[in-house]
């Protein structure tokens, strides 16, 4: 198990993983709940272990955490990231957003806005096609900090959305503090809009609330044409999950992005 190693041996075993190329990027669509068109994709990080096969980023980020290597692990991510949306963007003329999803030690060291000024300069994307997905707990932890962080990343011109929201503590007095630009719905008030009243309550006051602070809405983990229909009929502007489309490669999505010019 990977749990089994020190530190030291899980640090030198990502750093190699990512000095052979075993960690990938793939892109999960996002669709604008109105005309179905892709609007942007959230990068997801795998490892492919040639022995142990594919391995969830639940499994080693904390083990990248734990031992440093998340800092590099980051940087590759930021910069695989950007060049790959600076190329759909020069091919296919579209404007396609790239999301990132940050560890909590990338904004608790206060590392984000030099590595993202960076993975944008390096690159050349845009800034307003980066967007990164923090989740609401590494913003309570520290939200003295977390405010100035979000600030300095904010001048860069990007934007910011909360991931797995309404799974967290939930302290909503960030949400009018902090630059934030979008909310992602939960996927497990997704999943169950439809069976039971309750989530289905919580789902359309996160819009509500969303929509009266100026915050787009996405949901993530709409995997049924219900769940669709009740998004839409609520407001929803963004949608996410396997209904629609799931990780893909970054030829993929090239190569959706060129039928829809064809059209
Ligand atoms: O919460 P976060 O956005 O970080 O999670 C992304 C993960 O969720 C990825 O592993 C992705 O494959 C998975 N995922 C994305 N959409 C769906 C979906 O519709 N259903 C399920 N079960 N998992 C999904
Ligand atoms: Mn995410």
């Amino acid at each position: 198990d990977l749990h089994s190693f020190p530190t030291r041996r899980s640090s030198d075993l990502l750093r190699k993983a990512l000095d052979l190329k075993q960690l990938q990027l793939m892109y999960q669509p996002k669709f604008d709940a109105q005309t179905g068109v892709m609007i942007g994709v959230e990068a997801l990080i795998r490892w492919q272990h040639p022995e142990r096969g594919m391995i969830p980023p639940s499994r080693f980020i904390p083990l990248a955490e734990e031992s440093g290597a998340i800092q590099a692990i980051t940087e590759w991510v930021l910069s695989t990231a950007c060049k790959q949306a600076k190329n759909w963007h020069e091919t296919s003329n579209s404007a396609v957003t790239v999301a990132v999803n940050l560890s909590a030690y990338s904004l608790k060291r206060n590392k984000a806005p030099v590595m993202v000024q960076e993975a944008l300069s390096e690159t050349g994307l845009p800034p307003h096609l980066l967007e990164l997905e923090l989740t609401e707990s590494m913003l309570i932890e520290n939200d003295q900090h977390a405010e100035e962080t979000l600030n300095d990343l904010k001048k860069l011109g990007i934007s910011i959305a909360i991931d797995d929201f309404g799974t967290g503590y939930s302290s909503l007095s960030y949400l009018h503090r902090f630059p934030i630009d979008a909310l992602k719905i939960d996927r497990s008030f997704v999943w169950n809009m439809n069976r039971s009243d309750s989530d289905l309550a919580i789902v359309v006051a996160i819009i509500a609330m969303a929509h009266s602070l100026k915050l787009k809405v996405v949901a993530e983990g709409v995997e049924t044409d219900a769940q669709l229909a009740s998004l839409k009929r609520n407001g929803c502007e963004i949608i996410q999950g396997y209904l629609l489309g799931k990780p893909t490669t970054p030829e993929n999505i090239a190569s959706n992005l060129q039928k829809k010019k064809r059209r």
